[in-house]
């Protein structure tokens, strides 16, 4: 049987390649999710792609992934850092979830370096661009097909 990741990113990212290039790069959202396709094609696993703005529909994406989806792939940027409602939503649904960020937020302001959602999922990808999120997708189907989750 085939798997299947919710691949789910929250505000700004629907501006990737327009603005910022030097933290985000050059790669627009809509090159993220080709090359996603491409690795999901190589690895069996079939993609749904979902973005948002907004904290509630984020929180409402994650829900209706319980009994539809095997995995979620999730960078939900801003709210990372503060979104309980994000958090409290993805230890619900209980899915394996793995957080991926464009940049390395270990880096960078004091504010960023801290993920309240990071603790919800399995692993966490940063600081390679694109590369994050395909790197982010090959744990997470390990770990979907049976992995040993390292705590
Ligand atoms: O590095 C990441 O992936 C982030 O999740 C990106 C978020 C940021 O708030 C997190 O701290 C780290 C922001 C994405 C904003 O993307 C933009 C893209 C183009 C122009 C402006 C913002």
């Amino acid at each position: 049987m085939g798997v299947k990741v919710k691949v789910i990113n929250g505000p700004n990212l629907n501006l990737l390649g327009t603005r910022e290039p030097d933290i985000y790069g050059k790669d627009t959202l809509a090159d993220i999710e080709a090359a996603l396709t491409a690795l999901g094609k190589e690895l069996g696993c079939e993609l749904e792609f979902f973005q948002s703005n907004h904290e509630g529909e984020l929180v409402d994406c994650i829900q209706g992934c319980r009994g539809r989806v095997d995995g979620i792939l999730l960078n939900p940027a801003a709210y990372t850092h503060y979104s309980y409602a994000i958090r409290d939503a993805v230890a619900a649904v209980g899915i394996p979830a793995v957080e991926v960020h464009i940049s390395n937020i270990h880096q960078r302001e004091a504010f960023r370096q801290q993920s309240v959602t990071a603790p919800v999922c399995c692993g966490q990808v940063v600081g390679f661009g694109v590369d994050s999120y395909l790197l982010g997708l090959r744990g997470l189907v390990g770990i979907i097909r049976g992995r040993k989750q390292h705590l």
